[in-house]
């Protein structure tokens, strides 16, 4: 199990659970669009049992514009400094650096660029200088256009070959490589097959040593597989929390730092199994 400086460290997959607020994210958009009931909701995943809020002003669905800096600003500090105060660890997901800045200045302990630094290369200076943890998730582009970058001759191994440069200038800026968390961005530039490939090898990214954190909750490539068979509707995103949880049992199995999730209860009992069980499965192999 990877660990990350100065963050918490239970011995099993940690849960960082979301707070997005937007007014259209996919799966939550709007429902904690004011400041109040966002600090609220972040609490709430705190309490039962979130290691960490991960706390958003832009929605990077398929298609999403940008919302100005401004705006962003304004949607995620007041909500980061009220959680972060209650002495939740709480993560900025954010692909500017001004907003990292800010919100670091308001007590976040770590950034999630989506982006790896290319949206705001600056942003890696940031970080380097609050000395703070930072996801780098790999990334091709913004989501008005990212789906037409959904190419790659073996998805795997083109991601990791792509995460390599983020992690390199990473380190360049002075980002500590032990804070370093990589993601391989499930739906980012990705079609469905690209996600469940991505799955089914996930121990070879687990493998390069550096934490590795998933987002498989509630998006569309769930939707999809768990459709009506009767009309092919799509699963709505708020009815896809039991197959998410499925994802993390086997995720947190391969051995993933965090996942990361709407719904927290089930996926904290979820990593717990899977510590359990993975602890057995050690023991069984050690012949102990
Ligand atoms: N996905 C979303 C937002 N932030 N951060 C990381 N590190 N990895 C992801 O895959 C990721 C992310 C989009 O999902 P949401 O709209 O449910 O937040």
């Amino acid at each position: 199990m990877a660990y990350v400086d100065g963050l918490p460290q239970p011995n099993r997959s940690l849960v960082m659970g979301v707070v997005n607020v937007t007014p259209d994210s996919f799966s939550d958009g709007g429902l904690w669009f004011d400041a109040s009931s966002a600090v609220d909701h972040g609490l709430r995943l705190a309490a039962q049992g979130a290691d960490l809020v991960d706390v958003g002003g832009e929605s990077t669905r398929p298609g999403a514009k940008r919302p100005p800096l401004e705006e962003e600003l304004r949607r995620v500090v007041p909500v980061v400094r009220e959680v972060a105060a209650a002495g939740v660890t709480v993560s900025v997901d954010t692909m500017r650096s001004e907003v990292a800045q800010q919100a670091l200045e308001a007590g976040a302990h770590l950034v999630n660029d989506v982006s790896g630094g290319l949206a705001d290369p600056d942003i890696l200076r940031v970080v380097a200088d609050a000395d703070v943890p930072i996801v780098l998730m790999h990334w091709r582009g913004h989501s008005d256009h990212m789906q037409e970058l959904a190419v790659y001759d073996d998805v795997v191994t083109d991601v990791m070959t792509e995460l390599q440069p983020r992690i390199d200038a990473a380190i360049s800026a002075g980002i500590a490589e032990q804070r370093i968390i990589i993601d391989p961005g499930l739906g980012f530039a990705k079609t469905w097959d690209h996600n469940w490939t991505v799955l089914a090898r996930l121990v070879e990214i687990v493998n390069s040593g550096f934490p590795v954190l998933v987002a498989a909750s509630r998006k569309t490539f769930l939707g999809e597989l768990l459709a009506d068979p009767h009309t092919g509707e799509r699963r709505e995103p708020h009815q896809r929390d039991a197959a998410s949880t499925a994802l993390t049992t086997t995720m947190a199995l391969d051995g993933v730092w965090a996942v990361r999730v709407h719904e927290v209860p089930a996926n904290v009992d979820a990593v717990r199994v899977a510590a359990r069980l993975g602890w057995e499965r050690s023991s069984v192999r050690e012949g102990t």
